[in-house]
């Protein structure tokens, strides 16, 4: 049945080659934040939290969450009987957690790398877990038990030996279940019953029941984005974090192969993340009833969908961009630099080489996005914004940092002795030279 055209959930349409170079650019970009308004409203949160602990944890999320709380905090062992799941789902978890345990594990290096530079001088690296990670697992308007399986596994598989899990209350005060067996699962040591920018201040400060944790990763927010920005600034908390955070994304190349059904699918699973979710569509060369076939699917499918609302306001902000070859295609979606990039397209393996600037790669029109943001093994937690250009998603490296040593011989002082004493003199720095010296010296007595 036709629809009426008001009605019609449609994204914006360009061709490259009408489009001019400042018009190009703008569509690489992505909305603005405001992030001066955020930081106003973020720092005082913060303050409290720093000053006044699980007093003022508590008061911000009656006050945010209206939720009451007698402690913010559960510790492991954490209660069997607050993690019932029903057997399916269960079932499903179990499979993800272990393919996702699988990657993961496979990324780790644990070997010690050693050169010997020259004679005598041995240089070496090795890894160490950062010890306590917090982890924010986002509330809103989606349960993300997904969430709590990408940032716990690549943390148990480094090795941390604290894990807190951030994650706002439910209603009732409880924690979502699958979120609680998924922290068992991953060995989470605490559960800090909170969201947004309280829950951020919480790990980078601590408090009475919260740990301060080293490095602070996961989604989230405007608030919880800038909260970890500014706990990063903070040289009096030490804390990092994993990578700065926009809405999630999807780029999508399409060629004449691509089946109309998957691709707007594919679309709109991302669409449905949030309002502010960005969907590209590359058109490789489509007819106007291919491209026709693809954007009556997007309203078909979209439709019948529970968040529809959320697409209509997801999709009007995106838009479908006509490209004329493949080469065109791959250029502007390394300049976009997307979170997530889809390639419905003939051999689309053959393109993989010659994409320099993504979060997560799908292959080939049976790799949906969803089954990386659940299952696969990939991690989901992936750089927006146009930092894929720079940053990688997670991954067991975030987890870790790397030491380096070595060790010199005599021989092998004597070999590089003179080298480091002239540099040293260069530079003005004669103790440096001395250290050197005086050890030389015995040496070649
Ligand atoms: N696509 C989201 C991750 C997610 N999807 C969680 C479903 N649940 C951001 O990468
Ligand atoms: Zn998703």
């Amino acid at each position: 049945a036709a629809v009426p055209l008001s009605d019609r959930i449609e994204m914006k349409r360009y061709s490259l080659d009408q489009l001019s170079a400042q018009q190009q650019k703008d569509l690489l970009l992505r909305p603005i934040i405001d992030s001066q308004e955020i930081t106003k409203r973020v720092t005082p949160i913060m303050s409290d939290v720093r000053a006044r602990g699980d007093a003022a944890l508590t008061d911000l999320t009656k006050k945010f969450d209206r939720v009451e709380l007698q402690c913010p905090t559960i510790q492991a062992p954490f209660p069997e009987h607050l993690m019932q799941l029903d057997p399916k789902t269960k079932a499903a978890i179990d499979q993800a957690y272990d393919n996702i345990y699988k990657f993961h594990d496979a990324q780790m290096d644990r070997e010690t790398l050693v050169v010997e530079t020259m004679p005598g001088v041995v240089c070496s690296r090795f890894a160490r877990p950062i010890e306590r990670v917090g982890l924010y697992v986002p509330g809103g308007t989606a349960v993300l038990p997904s969430t709590t399986l990408m940032l716990g596994i690549p943390a148990k598989v480094a090795g941390c030996s604290q894990i807190v899990i951030a994650t706002p209350p439910r209603p009732d005060g409880s924690v979502v279940p699958e979120v609680m067996y998924v922290a068992h699962k991953v060995g989470a040591t605490h559960i800090l019953l909170a969201g947004g920018a309280q829950a951020v201040a919480a790990m980078a400060y601590g408090t009475q029941t919260v740990p301060k944790v080293d490095k602070i990763c996961g989604p989230g927010n405007q608030y919880v984005t800038a909260a970890k920005m500014l706990a990063q600034n903070d040289t009096s908390c030490l804390v990092s974090i994993d990578m700065p955070a926009g809405p999630s994304e999807v780029l999508v190349i399409a060629d004449h192969t691509a089946n109309p059904t998957y691709v707007a699918a594919d679309l709109l699973s991302q669409a449905e993340h949030g309002t502010d979710s960005q969907v590209v569509l590359l058109a490789v060369d489509l007819t106007d009833i291919q491209l026709q076939a693809i954007e009556d699917q997007v309203h078909e499918q979209a439709i019948r969908l529970p968040r529809v609302d959320i697409i209509r306001q997801s999709i009007p902000k995106s838009y479908v961009l006509r490209v004329g070859s493949l080469q065109q295609a791959i250029q502007f979606s390394n300049e976009y630099a997307p979170e997530h990039l889809i390639l419905h397209t003939d051999n689309a393996r053959d393109l993989v080489k010659d994409i320099n600037n993504a979060g997560s790669v799908f292959v080939g029109h049976y790799s949906p996005e969803s089954m990386g943001d659940y299952a696969s093994g990939t991690n989901h937690t992936l750089p927006t914004y146009g930092y894929s250009r720079m940053y990688s998603g997670v991954n067991t490296l975030t987890f870790i940092k790397h030491i380096t040593s070595q060790e010199l011989t005599a021989e092998g002082l004597d070999n590089l002795g003179d080298t480091v004493m002239q540099l040293a003199a260069i530079e003005g720095l004669d103790a440096h030279k001395n250290a050197v010296a005086v050890r030389v010296a015995d040496i070649r007595k």
